[in-house]
């Protein structure tokens, strides 16, 4: 097979570089295959294309994904199946080059407490146990299906590539879970209960994140009537998460099976898409530098394959306007305007959005660490305690890591008055589950004991946040 070295567009990049990744491996993965019957998906095509120069600029916008690979005048795209008919659709002649193999990776057993009953993709993982954007879909189905008096699903809009009508994007989804009654959950930011909410992975390659969410989910409703904490909190407060808030990234990431490609920001390739798929070169937009809070300020970039790109203008990304239009829906606007008004001390409410994995407990202002917020007292005194429930630093992210505007718990904060952290959940004890990636294992062991605590703490705070001491 022709070597092809990395693809131009940023957005399918990915799934060119997991699938030409993955060759190398594909004897192995077979024997994996035969061994524990491996996940797969569709095999990718190359197509070459006759084209007259300019010809790729069309191939862009059309949405196909160009490799960088010329031969003459022939180009080569990445594509399904099926995308050699869209290609003779828009008048191009494609010849295939050749196919290359469906990422494959071995599904983890089964869950012990598993009823063998529900959808089988609620067990789809990736990287030894992972759960993949379906996956983590499908719990949230079957949450709602096997609790309906606690839990309701909330579609909140459409990730980048599903919005622009592209294949493989996902809805943009939150659940909340409470023991019901008459107007709770509903999208009105004049709750009768107080609301925590937790979120994950809108870096999509801090894959902790997103399986911390899975187990809280769990915990939240396995517990209530059993456990008297968590009934409590059901009964009094409630529980909001976002699993996965950059799906289209997550998607990237779980190409690589058991070699997750490092994608941090979304996959909106269209203001540089030259960038690869490394994990310090790719495209997209880094969501938490996009919101408009102080936006293009501090620990950002202008590079399109940065890390820290923060976008064309303040709030360009749909996952992060949807994600604020979620917020405004949930939490009444109760600061004043500038950078020291404080919120009222009777301002319900708490957010966690969570990241890895420099073991820390941040708060606003993130942006400049020289500025304190006018409730800087009682988040500190929040961020002391769930330090010292995990063990973590506590601090304004340029305090203790660095400064960097546009970030999610910079706008809860400054937009609405939410009591707000970003939770970086990482391993600072030497037990070997630091990274963006850590053995599976360390979830259940290492992060979710860790964890548990500090997010009952933080629930049980969403009364009256700015009241604590
Ligand atoms: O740089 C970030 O966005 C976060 N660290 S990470 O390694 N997970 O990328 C820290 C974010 C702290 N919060 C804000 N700056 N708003
Ligand atoms: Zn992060």
């Amino acid at each position: 097979m022709r070597k092809y070295r990395i693809p131009i567009s940023g957005a399918i990049t990915a799934a060119a570089a997991a699938a030409i990744l993955l060759v190398p491996q594909l004897g192995s993965a077979t024997n994996v295959a035969a061994v524990n019957g491996a996940q797969t998906g569709d095999p990718s095509y190359v197509y070459r294309i006759d084209s007259s120069a300019g010809q790729s600029e069309k191939l862009f916008a059309d949405g196909f994904d160009v490799l960088e690979q010329r031969d003459g005048k022939d180009l080569f795209v990445l594509g399904t199946k099926g995308d050699g008919d869209r290609l003779r659709g828009f008048g191009f002649s494609p010849t295939v080059e050749s196919v290359l193999p469906a990422p494959q990776w071995a599904p983890v057993p089964k869950r012990a407490d598993n009823d063998p009953l529900v959808p089988a993709d609620v067990n789809e993982t990736y990287d030894g146990g992972y759960h993949t954007v379906n996956a983590q879909y499908a719990h949230l189905d079957q949450v709602a299906t096997q609790h309906p008096d606690l839990a309701t699903n909330v579609t909140y809009g459409k990730s980048w590539r599903k919005n622009r009508g592209l294949t493989g994007g996902y809805d943009l989804r939150a659940i909340c879970i409470t023991k019901k009654k008459s107007g709770d959950c509903a999208l009105n930011p004049n709750s009768a209960k107080p609301r925590f909410f937790l979120m994950s992975q809108i870096h999509a390659r801090e894959i902790t994140t997103g399986d911390v969410s899975w187990r809280w989910i769990d915990y939240l409703v396995n517990g209530y009537g059993t456990d008297s904490t968590v009934t409590s909190l059901l009964n009094s407060t409630e529980l909001w998460v976002v699993p996965i808030a950059n799906p289209d990234g997550v998607d990237i990431v779980q190409k690589g099976g058991n070699s997750p490609i490092l994608q941090r920001k979304n996959a909106d390739y269209l203001n540089g898409n030259n960038c690869g798929v490394s994990a310090y070169s790719q495209a997209g937009v880094d969501l938490n530098r996009n919101t408009g809070s102080h936006w293009d300020t501090s620990g950002i970039s202008h590079d399109p394959c940065s890390q820290v790109y923060d976008g064309p203008r303040s709030d360009s990304e749909i996952e992060n306007t949807a994600l604020e239009g979620l917020f405004r829906n949930l939490y009444p606007a109760v600061r004043g305007s500038g950078n020291s008004a404080p919120a009222p001390p009777d301002t319900k409410g708490v957010m966690i959005t969570m990241h890895s994995d420099a073991s820390m407990v941040l708060f606003p202002w993130e942006y400049d660490y020289t500025v304190h917020t006018g409730n800087d007292a009682a988040l500190r005194a929040m961020g002391k305690a769930m330090g010292s429930i995990t063990g973590y630093q506590y601090g304004q992210a340029g305090e203790i890591l660095y400064n960097a505007s546009g970030g999610t718990d910079d706008w809860t904060y400054d937009k609405l008055g939410v009591a707000s952290f970003t939770i970086e959940v990482g391993d600072n004890t030497g037990r070997g589950c630091s990274g963006f990636t850590p053995r599976f294992s360390c979830q259940a062991s290492f992060f979710w004991p860790k964890m548990k605590p500090a997010l009952v703490y933080a629930a049980q705070h969403a009364l009256t946040p700015y009241r604590t001491k």
